[in-house]
């Protein structure tokens, strides 16, 4: 068990991020496998179950209404293809299944039908994630009496960053939502991108944020962004891959207890990347051949690589 704490400074995270790469890793392993079995990778499968004409701006995002990205919008699928896409997930070897839906905020009639998504994948063995928005309070209760086990809600950046990439929603919005996803008792999935042309300092805010949450997120994606061409983000300068090894070393440091997913991009980041990810303390990942709407990579080459590297996916969590 690692000291969870919740006061770092700015130059303390400014200073791990400028350790020597191999001093860097050697800490996110040593304090990786203080709390984990280091070979042992979960894996979540993502289904979009409402898909683009989002009415946000977020500057990253093909689902936005405002970006021509030549998306196909798709309403609120049927529960029963919900749950035919989850069986084949969880026969593939994914233990959680998230589903994503490009709201705003959802609507009340439509958190009924949500609900019912998560009772039908419940039922099936797995465990479920959601990420639809903005809550209201009366949502999240809802949400967590149908047994949803994970909200996913991203930071995304630094505060200061933030208003560069999204103007329709604030970040105290973000915070808000957050805060009673924690209060109702679910747990919280909270990352960002980096590769956005944000700064250094930008990057240690955004695990700062995370961390000083009053509770360490118990699952952190950190995304690369993934390029899509007709949106404001697209054409950005490539993030040093070093940097995005760095970044996940850093949020294993600060958050010893939190599942760190190594989540979108990684159709862009060659094997021996992503097992260096892993050596910096990333344990969960994003399984099957879709993201949302973006290529993931082939879930055969993932059991491949597993495979390649000695990881499992199945077992204890935690170091025994
Ligand atoms: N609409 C809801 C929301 O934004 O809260 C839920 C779905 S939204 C697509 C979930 C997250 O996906 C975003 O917060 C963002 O972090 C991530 N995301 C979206 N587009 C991305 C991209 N092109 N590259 C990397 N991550 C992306
Ligand atoms: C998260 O942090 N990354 C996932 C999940 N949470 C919902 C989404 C990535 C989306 C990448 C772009 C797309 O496929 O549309
Ligand atoms: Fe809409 Fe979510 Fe995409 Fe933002 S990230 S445009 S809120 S779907």
């Amino acid at each position: 068990m690692s000291i969870l704490r919740h006061d770092w400074t700015l130059a303390e995270v400014q200073a791990l991020y400028a350790l020597p790469f191999n001093d860097l890793i050697f800490q996110a392993q040593t304090i990786h496998r203080e709390n984990f079995d280091p070979n042992q990778i979960q894996v979540s499968s993502l289904l979009s179950i409402k898909t683009g004409s989002c009415s946000e701006d977020c500057g990253y995002c093909p689902q936005s209404a405002r970006y021509d990205t030549g998306l196909k919008s798709e309403s609120l699928m049927p529960i029963d293809e919900v749950l035919q896409i989850a069986q084949r997930a969880k026969d593939q070897g994914a233990s959680r299944f998230c589903m994503g839906a490009a709201w705003r905020k959802p609507k009340d009639k439509d958190i009924e039908r949500v609900v019912e998504m998560v009772q039908g994948v419940k039922a099936l063995g797995m465990e479920t994630c959601a990420t639809l928005g903005m809550l209201t309070d009366t949502q999240t209760q809802a949400l967590k009496d149908g047994g949803l086990d994970y909200y996913n809600h991203n930071l995304d950046t630094s505060e200061e960053y933030y208003s560069e990439v999204i103007t329709t929603r604030t970040y105290q919005d973000r915070l808000d939502t957050l805060a009673r996803v924690r209060d109702a008792g679910i747990n919280v999935c909270c990352g960002g991108i980096v590769g956005m042309g944000e700064s250094d300092a930008d990057r240690a805010k955004l695990l700062i944020e995370l961390v000083n949450l009053p509770k360490h997120p118990e699952s952190v994606p950190i995304n690369m962004l993934v390029q899509v061409e007709g949106t404001p983000l697209m054409g950005t300068e490539q993030l040093d891959p070093l940097i995005f090894i760095r970044t996940i070393a850093v949020a294993r440091i600060l958050m010893p207890e939190s599942r760190v997913r190594l989540s979108a991009g990684r159709s862009n980041m060659s094997d021996e990347m992503q097992a260096l990810c892993f050596l910096a303390g990333a344990n969960s990942i994003f399984y099957g051949d879709k993201l949302l709407t973006t290529d993931n990579p082939m879930t055969n080459h993932d059991i491949s690589l597993f495979n390649r590297l000695g990881l499992h996916s199945g077992g204890s969590s935690y170091a025994q």
